[in-house]
C-alpha cells in the first residue's frame, strides 16, 4: 500500500506533536503548517517537536492568509488533514474576540475552501470542542446535545463546526469533527489550568514560590490525556462514512480536586498554597462538562489508557523532574563559573 500523506496544522502545539509522532510510528508521510515566526524562534516554538524535525516536512504558512494555505495545498497531495490551529486560550478569547474569530473561523474556512478546490478528495478532521456545549442543555453532553457557547472562542468553534457539516453537506466531502473535551499532558501550555497547577505546584515544592493563584475552583471539567485523544482523531479519518464523535473520559473533577491531587503528589497540602483571584474568573463561565463518549467506544473501537489520577501523576512528575533538570543545570554553570 502507497504511504500515506497527512498534513497537520497546529503541529507545534500539545495536540499536532502527539498526533505527529503517532502518525509517523504508523508510516505516514507528515506535513506540518507552521507560522513564519516559528521558524525565526525554533528553540522557543519547536519544543514539542524539535525531536522530530528531520522526519517532517514543515511549511511557512498562516491561518490568515489564504494564499499561503493554498500554495502548500497546491504543491502537495494529501490524503488526510487535521486542523487544530486556533487560539485555543477561551480567557483569552474575552480579551481579543475579534482575534479568535477571525483566525479560528477564517483559518477553518480558509482550510476548507483549499482543500475543495485543489484536492476535494482528501479527509478533512476540524478540532471541535467540548466548549461549544457551554451552558449545557443535558448531563452528560453528547453528538446530539444542543450547543450554547459562552465564550468568543465557543462560538468559533460552533462556527467552525457548523463549517465542516457544511462541506461534509454540500460538496460530498470528506470532512469531520471531532468534540473533544479537555485533554491535558506535561505538553500542555503553562496558561492552560491543569498545568498552571502542576508546574506551580513544582515551583513551590523547589521553594522558589509559595503561593498559586487560581480563578474558580468549583468549575468541574472532563479531563483525559491528549495521547489517548489523537488517537481518536485519526481513527475518526479511517472510517467508511464521515461522522463527527465526542471523545471524553466520562468523569468529572473540580480544579479544586485537580490541585488536591497535584499538590498531594509532592506531598503538599494545595490549602496551604492556592489563592482565588477574581482576575482569573471569566465573564461568563462554563460551570460543568462531562462527556458521553459511548459511540467513539462502539463505533470507533477507541479506549483510552490513562486514569484521571494517571493524567495528574505524568504531568506533575514532568513538571519536577523539569524543575530539577533547571536547578541541576543552574548549579553547573554557577560550579563552572567558580
Ligand atoms: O484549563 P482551562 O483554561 O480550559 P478550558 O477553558 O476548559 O478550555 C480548554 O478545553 C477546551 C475543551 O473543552 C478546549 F476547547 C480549549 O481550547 C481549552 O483547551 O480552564 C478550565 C477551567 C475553567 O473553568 C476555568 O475558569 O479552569 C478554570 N480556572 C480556574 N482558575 C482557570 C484558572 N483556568 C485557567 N486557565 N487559569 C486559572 O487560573
Amino acid at each position: 500500500m502507497a504511504q500515506k500523506k497527512a498534513l497537520i496544522t497546529g503541529i507545534t502545539g500539545q495536540d499536532g506533536s502527539y498526533l505527529a509522532e503517532h502518525l509517523l510510528s504508523l508510516g505516514y508521510e507528515v506535513h506540518g503548517l507552521v507560522r513564519r515566526v516559528a521558524f525565526e524562534d525554533p528553540q522557543r516554538r519547536f519544543t514539542r517537536i524539535g525531536h522530530l524535525l528531520d522526519q517532517l516536512t514543515l511549511h511557512p504558512a498562516s491561518l490568515e492568509s489564504y494564499p499561503s494555505i493554498f500554495s502548500v495545498v497546491s504543491r502537495h497531495q494529501f490524503d488526510e488533514c487535521y486542523h487544530l490551529a486556533a487560539q485555543s486560550f477561551v480567557a483569552e478569547s474575552f480579551a481579543d474576540g475579534f482575534s479568535t474569530m477571525n483566525t479560528n473561523i477564517n483559518g477553518t474556512h480558509y482550510m476548507l475552501a483549499a482543500l475543495r478546490e485543489l484536492q476535494p478528495r482528501c479527509r478533512f478532521y476540524f478540532a471541535g470542542s467540548s466548549e461549544m456545549f457551554g451552558k449545557v442543555r443535558e448531563v452528560p453532553q453528547k453528538e446530539t446535545t444542543p450547543f450554547h457557547p459562552r465564550s468568543p472562542y465557543g462560538i468559533s468553534k460552533v462556527a467552525g463546526f457548523d463549517l465542516t457539516r457544511n462541506y461534509r453537506e454540500a460538496y460530498e466531502m470528506f470532512c469531520v469533527s471531532g468534540i473533544l473535551f479537555n485533554h491535558e499532558s506535561p505538553r500542555r501550555g503553562f496558561e492552560f489550568v491543569t498545568r498552571k497547577i502542576t508546574s506551580g505546584a513544582a515551583r513551590i515544592k523547589a521553594g522558589l514560590e509559595k503561593e498559586l493563584r487560581l480563578g474558580n475552583l468549583e468549575a468541574r471539567r472532563d479531563w483525559g490525556h491528549a495521547k489517548d485523544y489523537i488517537r481518536a482523531m485519526h481513527l475518526m479519518l479511517q472510517q467508511e462514512q464521515p461522522e463527527d464523535f465526542v471523545v471524553a473520559s466520562g468523569e468529572s473533577h473540580t480544579v479544586r480536586q485537580f490541585c488536591e491531587l497535584a499538590f498531594g503528589e509532592v506531598g503538599l497540602d494545595y490549602r496551604d498554597h492556592v489563592v482565588q483571584d477574581e482576575q482569573f474568573y471569566r465573564p461568563a463561565e462554563v460551570e460543568s462538562l462531562i462527556g458521553d463518549a459511548t459511540r467513539a467506544r462502539t463505533v470507533l473501537k477507541w479506549q483510552p489508557e490513562y486514569t484521571f489520577p494517571a493524567l495528574v501523576k505524568d504531568m506533575i512528575t514532568h513538571d519536577v523532574q523539569m524543575m530539577s533538570d533547571r536547578n541541576a543545570a543552574k548549579s553547573q554553570t554557577a560550579s563552572e563559573a567558580i
